[in-house]
């Protein structure tokens, strides 16, 4: 069944594409040979992330249109963290790409990270690597940066782009470091808010070599996502991006980054909590490093 799924996956069968990432994504048995047999891929991955309502899915779907004048065939994974508002999201997505379900140069699979608030759904990287052997000329990942997943999906893009809205103008101090630090483009979108151009003026004061950990320029476009606006800008610059990466050890950093959550989640794939707290009950007034001994 895998082998013949693989195989209708490469030819662009998107039914078999989105059925393989449900068995991985559960975990259905001789998921792991799958992914064991996964031809190598070159496509990139630009990731989109940044603060919930800055418009992140206009944006998506301003790009998608940009991609697929160009012919391009474009694969997009949406993250939703699990919230009372999941539904809507998803919903909201459905609306804001709806033009784009049905094209046959699109393929669009909206994931809920099931809880683990601030985190990436838990298969991610298995399922973009899944989406790599497809064929797609741009995968796009959709995610909201709240705690830690802005960290995660620096690990997982090769191309990190940050969206920001201008608040008012000089309180760019005040955004989360996380994102400052993960940007490699980043977009100031609902320029046609009052303010956008103070803020990008301070964003790149921010962002000059010698406040910045990074030498190489890190580009700021100024967007109207609604309206369509420094669409082809954005781009451009993430194209750069992307060729830039090629170029550089960032390749290596990300396969490393990759391989630590692989073996990070394998190694803690036996232990919960759950059994945790009663192992501890049965442990009593015992020495909680002896008892940890065992997992060593
Ligand atoms: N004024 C203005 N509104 C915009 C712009 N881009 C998006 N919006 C609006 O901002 C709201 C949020 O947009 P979304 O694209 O859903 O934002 P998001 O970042 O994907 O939101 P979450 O996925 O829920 O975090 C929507 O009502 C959009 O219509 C823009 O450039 N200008
Ligand atoms: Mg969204």
């Amino acid at each position: 069944m895998w082998q013949e799924l693989l195989k209708d996956i490469q030819q662009g069968n998107v039914k078999s594409l989105a059925r393989s990432i449900s068995l991985v994504e559960n975990e259905v048995e001789g998921y792991e040979l799958f992914l064991q047999g996964l031809p190598p891929s070159s496509t990139k991955i630009m990731g989109i992330t940044g603060p919930p309502g800055a418009g992140k899915s206009t944006l998506v779907d301003a790009l998608i249109g940009e991609m697929v004048l160009q012919h391009k065939k474009i694969g997009v994974v949406c993250v939703d963290p699990s919230s009372p508002f999941n539904l809507g999201a998803l919903l909201g997505d459905r609306i804001r790409m709806s033009e784009w379900y049905n094209h046959p140069d699109v393929f669009i699979r909206s994931l809920a990270t099931r809880g683990s608030l601030g985190g990436l759904h838990p298969k991610i990287i298995e399922i973009a690597d899944v989406m790599k052997t497809a064929g797609f000329d741009h995968i796009i990942i959709e995610t909201v940066g709240v705690g830690q997943s802005e960290i995660e999906i620096a690990g997982l893009a090769d191309t990190t782009v940050v969206v920001v809205v201008p608040e008012a103008g000089d309180e760019v101090q005040t955004m989360k470091a996380g994102l400052m630090e993960i940007a490699d483009v980043f977009v100031v979108n609902k320029a046609d808010r009052p303010g956008a151009d103070a803020f990008v003026k301070n964003l790149r004061m921010m962002l000059a070599p010698a406040f910045h950990r990074s030498t190489a320029e890190i580009a700021i476009v100024k967007t109207v996502a609604s309206q369509k606006e420094g669409i082809k800008e954005l781009f451009k610059k993430i194209l750069a991006h992307q060729q830039l990466v090629q170029t550089t050890d960032r390749k290596y950093w990300l396969l490393a980054e990759k391989a630590y959550h692989l073996i990070q989640q394998h190694r803690m794939a036996d232990i919960n909590k759950t059994e945790l707290k009663k192992q501890v009950q049965e442990m009593g007034d015992g020495n909680l490093y002896q008892f940890i001994r065992k997992y060593q």
